[in-house]
């Protein structure tokens, strides 16, 4: 092990974790503390000749931040830094089988760099106490997570060794986070990040909440594995029990905490006690505490499947392109799910993607992306926006994203009979379609059997948003409207909005909007797509937050009103002989907590007698002409 006089051997750092090679949740481990592990070298690492070394780097305050530092051996040239910061610890578990050929940083430890994997505050090695998503500064003397990154680059370019003194710094997730706060007063030596799956707003859209309605089974296993003792992670025991029966029978969500472990969340009381869109949620809003002028280039990168952070980069990049003067916020969204880029990516659920997209974007867009910035070599031959056309599975070379060119918006209206059409409704036709909804009896977000929670170890979480979609339609519980199979591709290419016009016999609801590519029945396509539902684009709304996020109203019974649920963008083509299709429902569980359906002040201290079956109706005529605005690119009759 090579020995620089400040330096210890790998350490305090080995600590089992999560593998990141392929998913950043893959195979947790129950329970991963400090341990000594020197020994545990990941085999690759030392096939690709690199050596890592312990440090603990002082920060302003005194605190001290552990990390590892990785270096390739027999290297004379001046090398950059590539950092990445995170609280899920690097131990071997999660580095293993990452530097070697394939591996999640393979061909950036081929080309050489030196690697810095660095534990936040308050987590495995390092000093200090942890909070999730510190917001920055809000004392003039503060800590947070620029500073801290600030305060290790200088200690890093003037410690390391045959350093170059360019650094970047660049992860997913909660990784991509920190490296989008790593813009905020930049270090001089920072020349580049790449913030990818960072969440933007956890109460608009991202991991915690979307639209301010909650996502159970997230928040919750997320936060009783983070927020422990800072020096674990410790994924909480259902006790074999179904995923879906355990939070249904978890009536007292705000002092679950208390009563299933013992003792008391940060976060889970944040999200008790900040139920609507507060100061606390808005000043944590990442691209509010970014530079408003982009001052370091970004490659911001996004997955069309990312089933916890695909809202954050979106939106990031789209709030930096406002303050982006020197042309440095880029984009790329691929095919993938959470973290999909890091493994290969040819593959999505049963969707093929015709190429190995991730290995793909981790040679020919991120090394030469990092190689160009941090060693001043090769060309950047990056377009603004690198958009992945799922469906076709091409990727596109945009000026930016959503296009603005060769589109336009066009209503897919929901008609009576369930037919999904271009045509707006007639004078004549039947108003509105009706259905109970139940929250005795709620909509799974996937079939029941495959409902794990998401950190346990049988979980299959990961690709839920592949799931077939057409099971749900059969429920008499969900709505559904499908167009006939398409005489010619239709060609999706930027924003989607549903503008229901709905009601309710309750006092609040929530409206959970999917659109569908519907695959045809004959062996047109192969045998396990036939008749299957492909989900495009979803999400949910809380009624309650109809006129605003900040000052939820009750809906006033049996009125019809108007919704306007963003879902997003996307980049698809549905094929000639598929079908679109809409689904319309008004529970999502446990993904998404119970509306109670009648108003409460807070719907996480609803009792259970709250909770009362409600008739919702979608109207769809020619007064209330509910629909779903699409962008598209092709020519539509
Ligand atoms: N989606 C994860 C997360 C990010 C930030 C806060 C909380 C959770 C992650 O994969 O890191």
């Amino acid at each position: 092990m090579n020995m620089l006089p400040f330096l210890r051997p790998i350490r305090l750092a080995a600590l089992g974790l999560m593998a990141v090679a392929m998913a950043p949740y893959a195979a947790p481990a129950q329970e991963a503390a400090v341990q000594d592990l020197t020994d545990q070298v990941p085999p690759d690492m030392e096939a690709a000749g690199y050596v890592g070394d312990d440090v603990m780097i002082p920060m302003r305050d005194g605190v001290k931040l552990h990390a590892q530092v990785w270096r390739p051996k027999g290297v004379t040239e001046k090398l950059p830094i590539l950092m990445s910061r995170s609280p899920y610890g690097y131990g071997v578990g999660r580095l293993d089988r990452t530097f070697g050929p394939g591996g999640s940083y393979g061909d950036l430890a081929a080309d050489k760099f030196i690697f810095v994997f660095q534990d936040l505050r308050g987590r495995f090695g390092s000093e200090g106490e942890y909070v999730t998503l510190r917001t920055t500064k809000t004392t003039p003397d503060g800590i947070d997570e620029s500073t801290d990154t600030y305060d290790s680059i200088e200690w890093l370019v003037k410690n390391l060794p045959d350093n170059n003194g360019k650094v970047g710094v660049f992860g997913v997730s909660y990784g991509g986070w920190t490296a989008a706060m790593a813009t905020i007063n930049p270090h001089p030596a920072l020349k580049a990040v790449s913030s990818q799956a960072s969440p933007e707003d956890m109460w608009m859209g991202d991991d915690f909440l979307h639209n301010g309605a909650f996502r159970l089974d997230y928040a919750w296993s997320w936060v009783s594995a983070l927020e422990t003792d800072g020096r674990t992670m410790k994924i909480f025991d259902f006790d074999k029990e179904e995923g879906f029966t355990w939070y249904l029978k978890q009536t007292d969500l705000a002092s679950l905490d208390k009563k299933a472990l013992g003792r008391t969340m940060p976060s889970w009381q944040n999200f008790v006690n900040h139920p609507n869109y507060d100061e606390f949620w808005k000043k944590s809003v990442t691209s509010r505490m970014m530079p408003q002028k982009v001052g370091t280039p970004n490659l911001i990168v996004a997955g069309w499947y990312d089933q916890e952070d695909f809202y954050g980069p979106m939106t990031i990049y789209e709030n930096q392109e406002k303050g982006d003067e020197k042309g440095l916020n880029y984009l790329v969204v691929g095919p993938w799910n959470h973290g999909g880029w890091r493994g290969k990516g040819l593959e999505y659920g049963p969707f093929q993607l015709g190429a190995e997209t991730g290995t793909w974007f981790r040679k020919d867009v991120e090394l030469p992306w990092f190689r160009y910035w941090l060693k001043g070599q090769g060309q950047l031959n990056q377009p603004e926006a690198l958009v992945f056309q799922t469906g076709s599975n091409q990727w596109q070379r945009l000026k930016s994203w959503p296009p603005e060119e060769g589109v336009t918006t066009r209503n897919l209206y929901l008609r009576a009979g369930g037919k999904l059409s271009f045509e707006a409704p007639s004078a004549a036709e039947a108003a509105a379609a009706r259905f109970v909804s139940d929250p005795a009896n709620p909509v799974p977000y996937r079939e029941r059997a495959a409902i794990k929670p998401f950190l346990s170890e049988e979980s299959t979480w990961s690709t839920w948003i592949a799931d077939d979609q057409a099971p749900f339609a059969k429920r008499p519980d969900v709505l559904f409207w499908q167009t006939e199979p398409l005489t010619e591709d239709i060609v999706l290419s930027g924003d989607i909005v549903a503008k229901l016009f709905a009601s309710t016999t309750g006092s609040d609801a929530d409206w959970v909007v999917k659109l569908v590519d519907i695959y045809p029945t004959d062996d047109s396509v192969p045998a396990e797509l036939r008749g299957r539902q492909r989900m495009i684009a979803n999400d949910v709304f809380r009624g309650r937050f109809r006129e605003s996020y900040e000052k939820p109203r009750p809906i006033t019974p049996n009125k019809v009103l108007d919704y306007r649920i963003d879902l997003h963008s996307a980049s698809h083509v549905f094929k000639k002989g598929h079908r679109i299709g809409v689904q319309v429902q008004s529970s999502w569980f446990p993904l998404i907590n119970r509306n109670p359906q009648t108003y409460v002040d807070n719907v996480l201290k609803a009792s259970p007698a709250d909770f009362k079956a409600q008739t919702h109706a979608v109207y769809h005529n020619a007064a209330y002409p509910s629909a779903i605005s699409v962008t598209v690119a092709s020519p539509v009759r």
